[in-house]
């Protein structure tokens, strides 16, 4: 195999030449971001021949591909992780630095690609990346929404949306493909004919459509030069002579189709874990799915002639119930264009699809109003009824007379289409994101189905790309490891356990807390940039970054720091080891409280902040924007890794995992992966508190959880809470935070008091936060623990969650790129 053999002068020599040919300009006399450009153009010329000889490959090895269907791809920048996976990236650094460039500036100009909004979107990247390296085939598909996540601004401590252009100097790392393009067809009506061999035959008519044209982005697998893609799609409109002879000259039409177009892409729903339930929203999701199923159809047809052996080549693996169309457009394609029976469509569709739950949250469950969805797809709303009416007569089948599973498992029931019920019904694979989470679904909210089908019920719990987060994030502690272990790790991450003969080594120990502490130095230069804050690096740095909501209980958190600083004000001299709270979150734009949390974060930070009694003891850090560009500086610099979600709410959770790989030491609840990671770490090596999910789920069905009680019997509580509402953080509207104190007590509103049970755990959280504090001090304890988190992180590589995804579920094949 011939390999990227680097050469600087002829790298530089493009970069110069790149620089001409865009801007007209030499080098001395570019911008940063142009700069930026003609290197990416410069890396991705070197792609190009990878991608080439990858598509080669699968056209000659015709290998079973996966199409990783997903609102959401959190890409963050494509540029170093492109170098560090063609194994460039130190020579591309040094190269660059010997003629006076800083790559770590030239990265800084790129964008972040944000096309979508928390631990959903950042999977599916760390997937297909995962996908490339591992050598699978597979193509992501999404939407190349025009903005991506809003940039969040924080002014007087409040969030404020601002709108992310991420285009507009033009995306290097893409390539439109209009070769590629395909009708999408919305509303209209469905009339049947009768075709000359007798059959019925459905057509829509009077529909708009547009034009989906897609854009491929590279997914550069590390060091085998497999390249995959992840197709985004755009929307154009369908030239005018393009509709129906019928419709010529309809200019009214014409002028719809274009708005359509325009406003069909234009924004990326900025919603974690919550429903839009907006039309749009559902035409974004049937626009991806048609575009995206017809191009794979069309591929698959140009190598195959037996449409019946499609689930032998192609897996449709749905991300949540965003994609769930894909099961009744596959099904509209296979009836209505290849003229198969119900039943053999039907056989196809569902050894083809396979359904990925990231969510038990109620609010997150998607569903569709029958008015809406059958206005504007008529034709998949028939096949929709048609589905619904024959998974009925299975279920009456299996529990004759049985009206209340009817009511609980129907897919279209109570005027509503249940998109979870649709993706389970046709799918062959029903997957959770964790343990705890797969174990959850089978015993509470899937139920029913589990009972029905257990067949196709299994876990999965997630992973995260160790190259993004670990090798290009934190690059010295990567180059201490290889030093240490050898670089095996970067490709099986399972390796890194050999770490475990060090732990006890004194001197490891040192080298790996000096790590820690320059990379805290690297946060806290940035926070002093971006905050104007000063953090002391001997600080314990105790983080929590990810989406705002109430369940991930950011909430808990800032009343703690709360009730820390009531104890450091009534005692000064209080001996505790200093610590900096670092917190980073975007709240969706409509989500009042989970605003009014990042204005209360905010405002107790200021008062902390600027209180000269506590010796800098006491530091709070709100850092603006976080995404996934900040996210691996955060991380690598982290001490204690905040994961505090009410027990049974978080799926799985990521975060967790990048701060375990970089050293972190977890405080959290028995939710999620927490569950796994202590116990690949050991419950000594974590601070574990608080109620489990069997006891929460019991309360949430019987009702028994009083807050008020321990309002009453808490003095402490008590004084946390009473300061929300008078003005001790908000002297000038001492009001603000009523809210939020309400969210907690108030039995009056409609939701029950501290749904997320905030008060049930908070002594338990003082109590391992406090233990978090004494462990710290044992300078040598605590390098062994951050050590052997990083050690046993082994398990959570997105390279072991595909690993599992391949032989349990679309059973890929590994594809061999020769250049
Ligand atoms: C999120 C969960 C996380 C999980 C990610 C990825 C949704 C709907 N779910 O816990 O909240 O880690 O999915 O699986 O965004």
């Amino acid at each position: 195999m011939k390999e990227n053999v680097f050469n600087k002068e002829a790298f530089i020599e493009d970069v110069k030449e790149n620089v001409k040919n865009l801007y007209r300009k030499t080098l001395d006399e570019a911008s940063q971001q142009e700069i930026f450009q003609a290197v990416s153009y410069t890396v991705k010329d070197v792609i190009i021949d990878d991608w080439l000889a990858t598509q080669k490959a699968f056209d000659k090895q015709d290998p079973k591909m996966v199409y990783y269907m997903s609102m959401e791809f959190l890409m963050g920048r494509a540029l170093g992780n492109n170098m560090i996976n063609l194994k460039m990236y130190k020579e591309v650094k040094e190269a660059l630095g010997e003629i006076g460039l800083n790559l770590d500036e030239i990265e800084d100009q790129e964008p972040d690609p944000a096309l979508g909004n928390g631990g959903l979107g950042r999977l599916a990247a760390c997937f297909m990346e995962s996908l490339a390296t591992l050598g699978y085939a597979a193509y992501g598909c999404g939407i190349r929404y025009r903005y991506g996540m809003f940039k969040q601004k924080i002014k007087d401590g409040f969030q404020v949306e601002v709108p992310d252009n991420w285009l507009k100097n033009g995306y290097p790392f893409e390539l439109r493909r209009p070769e590629y393009s395909y009708e999408v067809k919305f509303g209209g009506y469905v009339r049947a004919e009768v075709t000359e061999e007798g059959k019925t035959r459905f057509v829509q008519e009077n529909y708009q459509s547009v034009l989906a044209v897609p854009y491929d982005m590279p997914i550069v697998g590390y060091g085998n030069h497999v390249v995959d893609t992840l197709m985004i799609w755009d929307a154009e409109p369908m030239e005018c002579f393009e509709l129906d002879s019928f419709d010529k000259g309809d200019y009214h039409k014409a002028v719809e189709q274009e708005n359509l177009a325009r406003n069909l892409v234009e924004v990326l729903y900025p919603n974690d874990n919550h429903i839009a339930g907006k039309e749009l929203r559902l035409k974004q999701q049937y626009f991806f799915v048609s575009a995206s199923v017809q191009r794979a159809l069309a591929r698959y047809k140009k190598h195959h002639d037996d449409i019946h052996k499609l689930p032998e080549k192609v897996t449709f693996q749905l991300n949540d119930t965003h994609p769930t169309v894909t099961v009744a457009e596959l099904m509209r394609i296979l009836l209505d264009e290849e003229g198969l029976s119900w039943d053999e469509a039907w056989e196809i569709t569902t050894k083809t699809c396979a359904y990925t739950n990231h969510t038990i949250m109620a609010e997150a469950l998607e569903k569709w109003p029958i008015e809406i969805f059958s206005r504007l797809l008529p034709r998949i709303y028939q096949i929709v009824e048609e589905i619904n009416r024959r998974f009925l007569l299975e279920i009456q089948q299996k529990y004759p007379g049985n009206q209340e599973k009817i009511a609980k498992m129907a897919i279209i029931y109570d005027g509503q289409v249940k998109m979870a019920h649709m993706a389970i019904a046709g799918s062959f694979s029903v997957n959770g994101v964790a343990r705890l989470h797969t174990e959850i679904l089978e015993k509470q909210e899937l139920k029913d189905f589990y009972e029905m089908m257990p067949q196709k019920f299994n876990n999965k719990t997630n992973g995260i790309t160790q190259r993004r987060f670990l090798l290009h994030a934190n690059p010295l502690l990567a180059d201490w490891i290889t030093d240490k272990i050898g670089d095996e790790w970067i490709t099986d991450l399972s390796a890194i356990s050999k770490l475990k003969l060090y732990v006890d080594d004194e001197k490891c120990q040192h080298e790996f807390m000096n790590i820690k502490y320059q990379n805290k130095v690297r946060l806290a230069k940035y926070i002093k940039e971006h905050n104007g804050i000063d953090v002391d690096p001997r600080s314990i740095f105790d983080v929590q970054v990810k989406r705002l909501h109430e369940y991930k209980r950011q909430l808990m958190n800032i009343l703690h720091v709360m009730y820390l600083y009531n104890q450091l004000k009534d005692n000064p001299n209080l001996d505790m080891v200093p610590r900096t709270f670092i917190f980073g979150a975007k709240a969706a734009a409509g989500y009042k409280r989970a605003k009014l949390t990042i204005k209360l974060i905010n405002s107790v930070a200021d008062v902390i902040n600027n209180d000269k009694s506590i010796n800098g003891k006491l530091k709070v850090v709100f850092i603006e924007d976080y995404r996934v560009s900040n996210a691996e500086i955060i991380f690598a610099a982290a001490d204690v890794s905040e994961q505090i979600s009410t027990a049974s709410k978080e799926a799985s959770g990521t975060g967790n995992m990048k701060f375990m790989l970089n050293g972190a030491l977890t405080v959290g609840t028995m939710d999620g992966a927490n569950v796994e990671i202590v116990e690949e770490v050991g419950a000594e090596n974590a601070f574990i508190f608080g109620t489990s999910s069997d006891d929460i789920i019991r309360m949430e069905h019987d009702h028994s959880y009083d807050p008020m009680q321990i309002f009453n019997n808490d003095q402490d509580i008590r004084r946390v809470l009473m300061q929300l509402i008078n003005g001790y953080y908000a002297p000038y509207d001492p009001e603000l935070f009523r809210d939020i104190y309400n969210s907690l007590l108030n039995t009056l509103s409609s939701d029950r008091a501290d749904t997320y049970f905030i008060l049930k755990d908070f002594r338990m959280y003082a109590d391992a936060q406090k233990r978090v504090d004494e462990a710290y001090r044992d300078e040598q304890w605590w390098a062994k623990a951050a050590m052997l988190n990083t050690a046993c992180s082994g398990k959570f590589s997105s390279d072991r969650t595909i690993e599992e995804y391949v032989k349990d579920i679309c059973h890929l094949d590994k594809v061999k790129v020769v250049l």
